[in-house]
């Protein structure tokens, strides 16, 4: 169960945020209001939502998800792989620090982004991709380890983050896509495959009794559907166009034992 999150408004700089794709340019009040519908849906899902201030330094940093990793044991404050992404995090640090009375950090040379790391149950899968590094994997393995969780590292060779293509509802209900679908670390799942063509749909979230899916990815939605869920779609587009997935909005919390 969820009980908090953490998110970050969208700055105006949005329009000159990093991506790979050919979408077009972010529009920053379109944006905004997806962003609201966004935080609209937490709160649906019964969590406490925190919004930070946009900061127009970093148009990116409305994909709050890869500046920290949350567990109900303690916070690591990331190291971005992007380096104009790097100050983000110190925000996002301030507000998990009134939260958490231990924070933990990745430091140069090590670099993780929040969005390289999927936990399931008290195992930690970790992405190591062209923003997570060898270096910056390994720091926080051992962080996760001294707190009693299981790490495995996995390469992944397209996919932008680890989250770009898989999700973990709990039970043994995984969603995946492109290169996870084989992975031969998610051997034991009961997955829901998602088509190539609607990889994007792959980037959902499970929040307590509800998950939310990007709008416009139609056999996604249904895959989940079927599984029994109530799934609400959100339009993403937007941030779509900068690479950016549902989970990358938001750090979503446990709740915190006192
Ligand atoms: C970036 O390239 O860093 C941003 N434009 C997108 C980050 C998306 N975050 C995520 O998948 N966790």
């Amino acid at each position: 169960m969820f009980a908090r999150a953490i998110v970050r408004d969208v700055p105006e700089t949005i329009s000159t945020g990093i991506t790979t794709t050919d979408l077009g340019i972010p529009h920053a009040e379109k944006a905004r209001e997806q962003h609201r519908s966004y935080v609209a849906a937490l709160g649906g899902c019964g969590l406490e939502v925190t919004i930070l201030e946009a900061d127009e330094r970093y148009p990116d940093s409305v994909f709050v998800e890869d500046t920290a990793v949350v567990t109900d044991r303690c916070a690591i404050v990331t190291n971005p792989g992007a380096a104009q992404r790097r100050g983000e995090v110190h925000e996002v640090e301030k507000a998990l620090a009134g939260l958490y009375g231990d924070i933990e950090r990745i430091t140069d040379p090590g670099t993780v982004d929040g969005g390289d790391v999927l936990q399931v149950r008290d195992h930690f899968y970790v992405g190591l991709s062209r923003r997570t590094n060898r270096e910056g994997a390994e720091q926080l393995s051992a962080i996760l380890q001294r707190y009693g969780f299981g790490v495995s590292l996995l390469e992944l060779r397209r996919f932008l983050h680890l989250k770009t293509g898989v999700a973990y509802f709990g039970g043994d209900d995984l969603v995946v896509s492109g290169e996870l679908v084989e992975k031969y670390d998610f051997r034991g799942f009961d997955k829901i495959v998602v088509s190539p063509e609607e990889e994007y749909g792959a980037n959902c979230i499970r929040i307590n009794d509800r998950v939310l899916v990007a709008e416009g990815y139609e056999t996604a939605k249904r895959g989940i559907a079927e599984r029994g869920y109530e799934v609400t779609g959100l339009e993403m587009s937007e941030f779509r166009k900068l690479d950016g997935g549902l989970s990358c909005l938001s750090l979503r919390l446990p709740e915190l034992k006192p």
